[in-house]
């Protein structure tokens, strides 16, 4: 082995923590200025407080302090201040960029913060939904309450969790990799799309705490979100946080779209695109034709709240019904949104877990996804079936919904039959995959039976129905999103994390979510209602699993954050990635990639330069070949 190139590597891995945290130490002298400056500052302000205890509260005699503890004060509010300060300053380069910059894999990397973190927030919702559910009115006693924690489940978990990570993290960090480019092509926007972000989260922070929250469900239907049952604030707040996270997202597809139609080399064809970015073209289409309904529906909602208008109101000769066909027409390419880059994830790690260069029928692969995406918006009438929705049409839109299944299947026979014949490595990303391929199978299965309309009508608004869409996300896009976490976590950092430990917590989460998820079944085909913190003693069994499932799973996300935390202090370092040299993200052979990739240094030089430098490390090599002979 080259030890050279080993130690080399290795220190390279050890910068990681401090790539992360730390700061460029360009301007020395103008950093070293500014600090001092500072100092001073926090020094007049030191002396200023040791000035105000001396002659404001010593002389009120009223607080018993000596001269010398009056010091003591002082003293020792200066060193906190420069403490303090110290930090503000030293820190200022590390403000600058991870706040001002837009590398796209800085921007990745707080995409991936960011949604983990409203991950856990989702999570602690679920908790408590969970322990409500664990004995009829057990906990919270509020109907209100507990309806605004599913709500804000919900929406956390689709807007701020799975779309941000997959989309915004994955995506990020690993389009520019796939495509060869440089950055994103607009990098800038690519900033301000992220920092919408955390304002789009903190204005539904505001709707959870405004008057008592929202409790209508994430599908905001009215009457419920109408001034009638919620005349407070709460929904004019849910409703401009998600007209922000939808601008973030059209911001998203532009950008992507031009990175992808534009940025690359003429070399690059289209057939050679990797899946996953394929797989995110499709879903940038759903996103670009979905969100602007979503957004039009929200802003006749927030006009019939606030200035009168009557578009969802029937005493104005308006139509409630109008909101939910409008709101599904987005709602149900929302869930592909969801589910087609974990797709592309999972076509990945299935390829490159069982060691073969290439998955099997790509090209039907891209083109089951593309009918997906179509069919995707002509279904959204199999939410309605209960609502007075006539005979023909629910005839059509079952049909459409039942015709969904044959890509779904495509693609996944088309993964089986990539796995056929390989050797399927025993890696935790395999686990995630297989375990993605069977529940998201288990979820689409349920799915067959919730499009026929007749059923439908008695498993409406039921705990089944609870069921299937967990199974498909919760099993399907997160289960895929572990994957491809645990695939692309070296590329990212350099580092590995533990090999036994996340197949134990892939094991831990198995028994859980299915603990929590199974039983459900059995509760909706037994009747029960979804969004009621109440049901019937003879339902307590089942909840009770679902309960203890629940917390199994919470235990495991303790287990993968220790995992984690253990991955970055260890610093187990990559060297030499199994992953076939048809994976173009892993090209660099450097881990974690160079912040600034190969494909960066070719761009920012001009070709003239290049040339020119071409010929001075050509003309090196041959002057030093002269001198060793
Ligand atoms: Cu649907």
């Amino acid at each position: 082995m080259n030890l050279k190139l080993f130690g080399k590597r290795i220190n390279r891995v050890k910068k990681i923590f401090f790539r992360l945290m730390s700061l460029n130490v360009n301007n020395t002298q103008n950093k070293i200025d500014f600090i001092y400056q500072i100092e001073q500052i926090v020094r007049f302000y030191a002396s200023f407080i040791e000035r105000f205890f001396k002659e404001v509260v010593f002389s009120t005699k009223k607080v018993f302090l000596s001269d010398s503890s009056v010091r003591v004060v002082g003293g020792f509010a200066e060193k906190l201040l420069l403490r303090v300060f110290n930090r503000v300053c030293l820190s200022y380069e590390w403000i600058v960029r991870w706040i001002g910059r837009a590398n796209h894999k800085d921007i990745g990397t707080l995409y991936f913060i960011f949604s983990f973190w409203a991950g856990l927030v989702g999570t602690g919702f679920r908790v408590i939904i969970r322990l409500e559910l664990s004995r009829p009115m057990r906990f919270l006693k509020d109907f209100q309450l507990y309806n605004v924690v599913v709500t804000t489940h919900g929406l956390v978990m689709i807007f701020f969790l799975v779309m941000p990570m997959i989309i915004g993290g994955f995506g990020n960090w690993l389009v520019p990799l796939m495509l060869a480019v440089p950055d994103m092509a607009f990098a800038r926007i690519n900033n301000l799309r992220f920092w919408v972000l955390p304002s789009s989260f903190t204005l539904m922070g505001f709707s959870l705490f405004s008057e008592g929250g929202f409790g209508g469900g994430w599908t905001l239907y009215p009457p419920l979100s109408r001034n009638i049952a919620h005349s407070g604030p709460a929904i004019d707040f849910l409703i401009l946080s998600l007209h922000l996270g939808g601008l973030s997202s059209i911001m998203a597809s532009l950008n992507f779209y031009r990175t992808w139609g534009n940025s690359r080399s003429g070399c690059h064809n289209f057939l050679r695109v990797p899946l996953f970015c394929r797989s995110l073209g499709v879903t940038r289409f759903l996103l670009l034709l979905a969100i602007p309904v979503l957004a039009g529906a929200l802003t006749m909602l927030l006009t019939d709240r606030n200035i009168n208008t009557s578009f969802f109101d029937p005493v104005g000769l308006g139509d409630s019904m109008l909101f939910v066909h409008l709101f599904w027409f987005f709602g149900h390419p929302e869930v592909y949104i969801l589910i087609l880059p974990a797709f592309g994830i999972i076509s990945h790690v299935i390829k490159v877990g069982v060691g073969k260069s290439r998955i099997f029928g790509k090209v039907a692969m891209f083109w089951a996804m593309c009918s997906i995406g179509v069919l995707g918006f002509i279904v959204w009438g199999h939410h309605m079936f209960t609502m007075g929705i006539n005979v023909d049409s629910r005839a059509f839109f079952r049909t459409m919904t039942i015709i969904i299944a044959i890509p779904t299947g495509v693609k996944v026979f088309r993964w089986l039959a990539t796995l056929w014949g390989g050797k399927i490595r025993r890696w935790p990303i395999m686990y995630w995959a297989l375990g993605f391929l069977v529940f998201f199978t288990v979820g689409g299965l349920t799915g067959i039976v919730l499009s026929r309309a007749s059923l439908d009508v008695i498993l409406h608004d039921t705990y089944y129905v609870t069921a299937h869409f967990h199974y498909v996300l919760r099993m399907g896009a997160v289960f895929g999103m572990f994957a491809g976490f645990h695939y692309w976590f070296p590329l990212f950092t350099g580092v590995g994390l533990h090999g036994v430990w996340r197949k134990a917590q892939f094991i831990s989460i198995f028994v859980g979510v299915n603990f929590t998820f199974f039983p459900q079944h059995f509760l909706g085909l037994g009747g029960m209602p979804r969004r009621y913190p109440i049901y019937r003693d003879n339902f307590f069994f089942f909840n009770y699993i679902s309960r203890w499932g629940s917390s199994v799973s919470l235990g495991s996300l303790c287990f993968f954050l220790w995992i984690m935390y253990e991955g970055m202090y260890s610093q187990r370092s990559l060297i030499f990635p199994l992953v076939p040299k048809t994976e173009v993200e892993w090209m660099y052979r450097v881990y974690p990639v160079p912040f600034h990739g190969l494909m960066q240094r070719c761009v920012s030089y001009q070709p003239s330069e290049l040339r020119k430098t071409m010929r001075e490390k050509l003309s090196y090599r041959v002057d030093s070949k002269n001198s060793l002979k």
